[in-house]
């Protein structure tokens, strides 16, 4: 990128940005709602677009000048309908949970009844957790996944819909790893006349990909990020059924949103670009192929994966036999320079700031270009730095090793 005026003008934050920028170069990412931009979405993020008010939709703003803006959005809106075979999308929401209140203001009134999968077992703070305006605004029932298989039990998950009779069942999750049975969940939400909200901010990168099930023919409604496997900027969008698209697009403005991030819209449209590209399904299969081989490699080291291994970019390891917390384990890992976020296991007895379990995720450090054999080494360190925790001589030594393989494989952003 190129920062004369910023180093001229505020060489403080400058300074900053490019120690951030260090650390991405030199460690090794593998939080799983991470990944990293192309200079093109890059630059799209960095343009005039950010100068707009565009408050309203292409053709109907509530501002002047915006014949400009519109081309950039009928743009975005119609890669994002090629992408997921959506009948209709907004692309304005400015992220993953603002998007999933606009959702929920959309099919809702307040107090109304919703159907989600716990936080604890892989759900969304937004999918009605108590300290979430979700859990406040709405009467929330969850369902859980099968203590044995770690995996949801579709039986299971009729049985409380039947019981709770919800407006709505929410699917697509945080920090699950396995496949979502998307037509048994619009069977059952029919069964009990439940709308269907499919939340795929996660996998939605491996869905446009072609390497996981889709749910936007399939649901009433779809949200996203765009920012995590999509490999986009930060924000998110909704897809949804034509006979809803009024009412989405009423719910995030006026409803919820005011003026809409252009320069954000942008770099969407060139993300959505980028995924329509043959590569980016085999950046999808590479990412599942990774997740995979590193959650064999941990298993045969010994760790308990969750459900016995991943369908996806993620997996959630249980620390609790190592004899440390998620928390401290996320603590070891990142002092190699490996960055990974600790995590609830299914019925975890620890609170969710200290869980027992990390989730590791593979779209970064894919997108790098990390294959099957770095994932086989990868495992190896980790393993190394938990059982080494103490001591220092060997946490330096692979922190070492984690930034060679970091210089080996460069990231595209900068
Ligand atoms: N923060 C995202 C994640 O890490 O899964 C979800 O909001």
């Amino acid at each position: 990128m190129d920062y004369s005026n910023l180093k001229k003008d505020d060489q403080e934050i400058m300074k900053i940005i490019n120690k951030e920028e260090k650390r991405q170069i030199e460690e090794m990412e593998m939080i799983a709602s991470e990944n990293y931009v192309s200079k093109a979405v890059l630059e799209a993020m960095g343009t005039v677009l950010t100068n707009k008010y565009s408050e309203g939709y292409p053709g109907k703003r509530y501002y002047g000048g915006n014949h400009v803006i519109d081309e950039i959005e009928n743009i975005a809106i119609e890669r994002a309908k090629l992408l997921f075979g959506a009948e209709h999308v907004n692309v304005q929401p400015l992220s993953g949970s603002p998007a999933n209140a606009a959702v929920y203001f959309a099919f809702l009134k307040p107090g109304e009844k919703v159907l989600g999968l716990r936080l604890d077992h892989g759900g969304h703070l937004s999918h009605g957790h108590p300290v979430n305006f979700s859990g406040m605004l709405y009467d929330f029932a969850h369902y859980e996944v099968d203590a044995e298989s770690g995996r949801i039990d579709m039986d299971a998950v009729r049985k409380i819909a039947q019981k709770e009779k919800p407006k709505m069942i929410v699917a697509g999750y945080s920090a699950y790893s396995r496949e979502i049975e998307w037509k048994k969940f619009k069977e059952i939400a029919d069964e009990v006349g439940a709308f269907t909200f499919a939340d795929i901010a996660h996998t939605a990168g491996l869905i446009a990909g072609e390497q996981m099930e889709n749910p936007v023919p399939i649901f009433d409604v779809v949200s996203t990020t765009t920012h995590k496997t999509l490999r986009g900027p930060r924000g998110a969008m909704i897809m949804c059924k034509e006979e809803f698209a009024q009412k989405i697009d009423k719910a995030v403005f006026p409803g919820m949103q005011g003026g809409p991030h252009d320069h954000i819209t942008a770099a969407k449209a060139v993300a959505f670009k980028e995924a329509l590209d043959p590569s980016f399904k085999e950046y999808a299969k590479q990412v599942i192929s990774n997740a995979s081989v590193l959650a064999g490699e941990l298993m045969s080291l010994g760790y308990h994966v969750i459900s016995d291994g991943t369908d996806n970019h993620l997996l959630v390891a249980d620390m609790s036999s190592k004899g440390l917390s998620g928390k401290d384990a996320e603590n070891v890992l990142d002092r190699i320079g490996i960055s990974v976020s600790r995590s609830t296991i299914p019925n975890d007895p620890n609170p969710p700031m200290n869980p027992s379990g990390v989730r590791f995720g593979t779209p970064a450090i894919t997108t790098r270009g990390m294959k099957e054999t770095e994932m086989k080494r990868i495992a190896v360190w980790i393993d190394s730095a938990i059982k080494n925790r103490e001591n220092i001589e060997v946490l330096d030594s692979i922190k070492k090793e984690v930034r060679e393989m970091c210089l080996e494989f460069p990231i595209p952003s900068v």
